[in-house]
């Protein structure tokens, strides 16, 4: 079966996890992604967070599937001719240098343009253009001034960050949007764009509803589906929040049996107003339902600790599997705290391709996160990282480089 991105070629030009996540993703709808990376280093990644001597990383190779690697000196005159090369072949280029690096090189737009002016560029960079747009950003940076971190965590504690990639993996997925939605324009106007991911932007977009309960609290000074309420304080800016749902069904994470021990026995309530009768039926507060002080959203608002303490009393007296099974017989939504270890080993993920065992020559099996969207008409199989410049020669003789071409280069140092 095809791909949905047959025929489209990447010039890869990524590093550490914000852009690679974008460019895994288009090779796993069919682009051919050619990684650039600098001979004998390449990208940091391959070397952090090693749990292999001498072997490519797991951060390198969960994060560079499905890709081809090529090195190339870009600050060399003659690889930059070779990278000129390749702007000329490739419909696209991602980039997520720091700002202004890819101008330094010298392949600023208007040059890529002359080279190719079907040339889709791609960048993530921390900030757009603004008093910040020239700094470098990391992952937490980003969730720091994207909004999340000071919208995460507990009242009476500091901000939080969250395990979630959203600056990093979260903008590389709103990269990759933008990417195809210029492939596509592009069918229609035979020119390339500019598209740009900006990681502030990125994260900010995913707390949305932040900034939704930013007006809303400063046009009525409270929320009252915050933990805050009814005995707290609210100040000028969204507080953190605790476990609340970021929605108009409150929730809560409760403890299940075991908790004492495991750190993971615990589960997500969500008291959905259309199942509050057979809420109050499955923990044995009946009366609740047509207690006029419990019976609707308004009047269980200031009254969510007790009532949450309440399910609490009864989510402790059955595991979290166990009470995930009860709820969802009632239809009530509600979610187990699931550790990494019982993601990995959980069967069904591994059946839709969501977890896979990837073979790798040097490091062996590993587990990865495969594809989480889904094309009926283009299925996606992973394949491994490559490893460093093992496509440098293949990708070389692609550009119409002869083999007497390649080794004068390899001895110049350009590759
Ligand atoms: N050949 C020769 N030189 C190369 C090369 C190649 N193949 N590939 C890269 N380089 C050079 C670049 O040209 C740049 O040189 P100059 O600084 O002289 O212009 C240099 O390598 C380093 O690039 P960098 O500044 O991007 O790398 P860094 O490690 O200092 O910074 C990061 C890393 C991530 C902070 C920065 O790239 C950045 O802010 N990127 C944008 C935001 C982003 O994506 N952040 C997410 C990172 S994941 O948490």
């Amino acid at each position: 079966m095809g791909k949905a991105l047959d025929g489209v070629r990447i010039l890869d030009f990524t590093h550490v996890q914000s852009g690679p996540t974008c460019t895994q993703l288009l090779a796993w709808f069919g682009a051919d992604v050619i990684k650039v990376e600098r001979a004998g280093a390449g990208d940091i990644t391959r070397e952090q967070l090693r749990d292999i001597p001498d072997v490519d990383s797991l951060y390198f190779t969960m994060l560079n599937h499905n890709k081809r690697s090529v090195t190339i000196d870009t600050k060399n005159p003659e690889g930059k001719l070779v990278l000129e090369a390749l702007i000329q072949k490739c419909d696209v280029l991602v980039e997520n240098f720091a700002p202004g690096a890819l101008d330094r090189m010298g392949f600023t737009w208007e040059r890529i343009q002359e080279l190719n002016p079907k040339m889709i560029v791609a960048s993530v960079k921390g900030f757009g253009p603004g008093p910040y747009e020239d700094c470098k950003v990391y992952e937490n940076v980003a969730q720091c001034v994207g909004g999340s971190a000071s919208t995460t965590g507990f009242d009476d504690g500091p901000p939080v960050v969250t395990g979630a990639q959203i600056g990093d993996s979260g903008t590389g997925l709103h990269l990759a949007l933008g990417i195809v939605t210029a492939l596509y324009q592009r069918t229609m106007t035979g020119r390339g764009q500019k598209v740009l991911a900006a990681m502030q932007d990125g994260v900010l977009n995913l707390c949305r509803v932040k900034l939704r309960d930013q007006q809303r609290l400063e046009r009525t000074g409270v929320m009252k589906e915050y933990p805050q309420y009814p005995n707290g304080t609210f100040g000028e800016a969204v507080p953190r929040a605790g476990n609340a749902s970021g929605g108009g069904q409150p929730g809560w994470i409760l403890k299940c049996k075991g908790w004492e021990a495991d750190p993971n026995a615990y589960i997500y309530f969500i008291t959905q107003a259309p199942v509050w009768a057979k809420i109050c039926n499955v923990i044995g507060k009946e009366e609740w339902a047509t207690d006029p002080d419990y019976a609707t959203p308004a009047a269980r608002l200031p009254r969510l600790k007790e009532i949450f303490a309440e399910i609490e009393r009864w989510t402790m007296s059955k595991t979290k599997f166990e009470a995930m099974e009860i709820l969802n017989g009632h239809d009530i939504p509600c979610g187990p705290i699931l550790s990494m270890k019982e993601i990995a080993e959980e069967p069904s993920l591994r059946k839709t391709g969501t977890i896979v065992e990837v073979d790798h020559p040097t490091r062996g099996k590993y587990l990865t996160v495969g594809n989480p969207i889904k094309l009926s008409d283009s299925p996606t199989e992973v394949t491994r990282s490559p490893l460093l410049g093992e496509h440098t020669d293949e990708v070389m003789a692609e550009l119409g480089y002869s083999l007497e071409q390649i080794s004068a280069l390899r001895v110049a140092g350009a590759i």
